[in-house]
């Protein structure tokens, strides 16, 4: 019998699956003292390390779970749930961990990375355990802004690094009690083999064979298959796919696939991660939507990669005048299987606001936009913001406010410049707002990732809009990913070599079978780009 600390502050529904998925009985703590009687105990450790340590406080869990832990009683603690291991966070100052090991949990020093740590990256076991009983490099899903680094005061608790910046301790054991940074129930089938060594009955001081591997280990560029899903005309719920947006041809919906069919199908062929946008939840309540919300319980199930849903998160009220918040509506896509949602048009909407009233976050006067009260209960990492521009072409940089930049496909009449204009509704309307401005206010904001799209790129099979991408992730520090227009596998080589995006998205050439995954994934290893193994995805 396994026990979960699950304190309902998350959404810990990815590892119930996998868990179930193991064929292992599940038990959730409810009670302090349900915490000693438990057998085997996994506390995956969601939103903040102050969020977190205050929960298990007001819930009397700190006291058993300290006696649990000095017992040497089997423990696994994911992500959150290593961290509160240490004696405290610069993520929370003033707050005291469970200090059961020595040192502090601090940021990563940004200094041209990427903040959060998120995607694919090895670790380097220090010794020998049975916890990597097999492990031979593969890699597996971080996504965490803070980490623990390696100090003499710990080293009897280091089991793995891994490379980010610096070298950071990514998995912790001693005795029965162990931890790691990254998501097993995330990170596909090597993750769940991780899992299942935790979680059956080999004692796990046993030694086992190391893997050892000298070199440091590189967070993988990611590959991502995106689902445009909506209800076509005869009512069914359907993956489609547009060409500048557009998804009818000859009057009717374009219908390429069941959803959760797809996302098996592209996580047997190693896409590293899935997303769901539901292209018409601007005008639906998607809360309304039980389809929608089905295809993330069926999909989460059977596909152990990050799962992203979009589409439709914002503050609504519906026909009986019950309002609901953006939050609201997270919660229950995050509840249905969701790692992370994505906000499109309510985005725009809220840095227009935050633009106009020129303040810091955090001013009680304004309501915290769906960006904030999202990232403060489920973690920047979880928010990612869908960005639909298009471009607007200019003969000069002064004939317009917004930032532009050269381009080498002129405009209609010889333009050489022009600016990214933000869309709304599925590219329906368009504001006074450009994307860089926009990415930036989204990242203020708390926003951990970027899906940038570009609708004049969509569908065109002519490759990624490098200018666009490059102006935007010179922007930020948060990690962007590149959507629109991948028709050939040179394409992502080609983005990857000449920006610093973290990953690629593409739609239209897996629906139609025209680029397989692996293929992608082929390649870029020919072209010395660190991608996460094709073969780490599983037949289903
Ligand atoms: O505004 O919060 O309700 O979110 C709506 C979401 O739906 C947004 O993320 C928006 O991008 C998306 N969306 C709305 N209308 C469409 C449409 O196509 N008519 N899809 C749409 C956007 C773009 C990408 C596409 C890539 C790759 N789709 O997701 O998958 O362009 O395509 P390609 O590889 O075939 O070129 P809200």
């Amino acid at each position: 019998m396994i026990s979960l600390i699950d304190y309902g502050a998350g959404n810990v529904r990815s590892l119930r699956n996998a868990i179930g998925r193991l064929g292992y009985a599940l038990t959730d703590i409810t009670r302090p003292e349900d915490i000693l009687k438990a057998e085997r105990l996994i506390f995956p450790g969601v939103g903040s390390f102050g969020a977190a340590m205050q929960r298990l406080h007001s819930l009397g869990y700190v006291e058993p779970l300290k006696e649990y832990l000095q017992a040497d009683r089997p423990f696994l603690g994911i992500c959150i749930g290593l961290q509160c291991l240490f004696e405290g966070s610069e993520e929370s100052p003033g707050v005291a961990g469970l200090g059961l090991i020595p040192g502090t949990i601090r940021r990563f020093d940004a200094n041209g990375l990427s903040v959060p740590h998120m995607g694919w990256n090895g670790v380097r076991p220090q010794r020998d355990s049975p916890l990597f009983n097999g492990y031979r490099g593969e890699q597996l899903y971080f996504v965490h802004s803070y980490r623990a680094a390696p100090e003499p005061a710990n080293a009897h608790w280091s089991l793995a690094c891994t490379d980010y910046g610096g070298e950071f301790l990514s998995a912790v054991q001693k005795g029965k009690v162990a931890a790691v940074q990254f998501h097993p129930e995330k990170s596909g089938e090597v993750g769940l083999v991780l899992l299942d060594r935790f979680l059956s009955d080999a004692p796990l001081e046993t030694a086992a064979a190391p893997y050892r591997d000298p070199e440091r280990t590189r967070l993988a560029k990611r590959v991502i298959a995106c689902l445009d899903v909506r209800t076509n005309d005869a009512g069914d719920l359907v993956v489609t796919k547009g060409d500048q947006y557009d998804v009818r041809e000859q009057g009717q919906v374009r219908n390429l696939g069941k959803p959760v069919d797809l996302a098996r199908r592209y996580y047997a062929e190693g896409a590293d991660e899935i997303t769901f946008l539901n292209i018409t939840a601007f005008r639906d309540f998607p809360l309304g939507n039980q389809p929608m919300l089905e295809v993330l319980e069926r999909t989460s199930e059977q596909v152990f990669v990050p799962l992203t849903i979009g589409g439709g998160i914002r503050a609504f009220t519906d026909m009986d005048g019950r309002h609901y918040s953006a939050l609201d509506v997270a919660a229950a896509y995050f509840r249905s299987g969701a790692d992370k949602i994505s906000i499109g048009s309510d985005a725009v909407a809220a840095v227009e606001r935050y633009l106009q009233h020129g303040r810091a976050t955090g001013d009680s006067a304004i309501e915290p936009s769906a960006i904030e009260q999202i990232a403060r209960v489920y973690g920047n990492q979880a928010v990612v913001i869908s960005i639909d521009p298009r471009r607007v072409y200019v003969a000069a940089p002064d004939r317009t406010r917004h930032r532009t930049v050269r381009t080498q496909v002129p405009g209609p009449n010889g333009e050489q410049f022009c600016w990214f204009q933000c869309t709304v509704k599925g590219g329906r309307e368009g504001r006074d707002l450009d994307a860089i401005e926009l990415a930036q206010a989204c990242e203020q904001l708390g926003a951990g990732e970027l899906l940038l799209n570009s609708i004049d790129r969509d569908g065109t099979g002519t490759g990624f809009d490098l200018a666009l991408v490059e102006a935007v992730s010179r922007s930020v520090t948060i990690p962007v990913i590149a959507s629109s227009g991948a028709g050939e596998v040179a394409h992502f080589s080609e983005v990857f070599e000449v920006t610093d995006v973290e990953a690629a998205l593409a739609a239209g050439i897996f629906h139609r079978r025209e680029v397989p995954i692996t293929a992608v994934k082929a390649h870029l290893k020919v072209r010395g780009i660190e991608t996460r193994e094709a073969s780490q995805g599983k037949r289903v």
